[in-house]
């Protein structure tokens, strides 16, 4: 079963502002703001929401773009992801740490991608580009990634 998530990541030049996972699928991990999109939601919406219960700011719909989709498979246990990436032009409110992550301020050039998953490597630098995308990873599991494809897109 395929499910639906999503990724945002609020980008002031030259900083963007990633979380480190506390807890369940991906803890440990430095990573963008998102979760599972629920049932009667929009994708937009459940952004939105995962970015105030997350990282404890508001968001507009019209703030948010959506910049990338990525599809991922993970062998060892079977799991399938569809990751919609959104990039945060504005929002209100001072990040604080939730339950689920700790907010920090990355500049651009200093992404930690040593405590990242391994696909993001490939595709943040095209965040700060004003490129969009589309990408496909397999994953053997959490630590092993066996194949990658990314193209540009000019439209999602
Ligand atoms: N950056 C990133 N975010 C993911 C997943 C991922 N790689 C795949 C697990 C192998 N890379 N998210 C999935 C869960 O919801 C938030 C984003």
């Amino acid at each position: 079963m395929k499910k639906i998530y999503t990724l945002s990541i609020p980008y002031k030049h030259p900083q963007v502002l990633l979380g480190m996972k506390k807890r369940g699928f991906g803890a440990g991990r430095w990573n963008g703001f998102g979760g599972k999109v629920k049932e009667g939601e929009t994708i937009e919406t459940a952004a939105c929401r995962e970015l105030k219960e997350e990282a404890g700011i508001d968001v507009k719909e019209k703030e948010i773009e959506k910049v990338g989709i990525l599809d991922f498979e993970i062998r060892s246990d079977s799991k399938f992801l569809e990751v919609h990436v959104f990039r945060v032009h504005d929002f209100e409110g001072e990040p604080v740490e939730s339950e689920e992550m700790k907010p920090q301020w990355f500049n651009v050039n200093e992404a930690p991608f040593d405590v990242m998953w391994l696909d993001d490597k490939y595709w943040f630098p095209l965040l700060f580009q004003r490129k969009k995308f589309k990408g496909r990873f397999l994953f053997e599991d959490d630590t092993k990634l066996l194949d990658k494809q990314l193209i540009e897109v000019t439209s999602l």
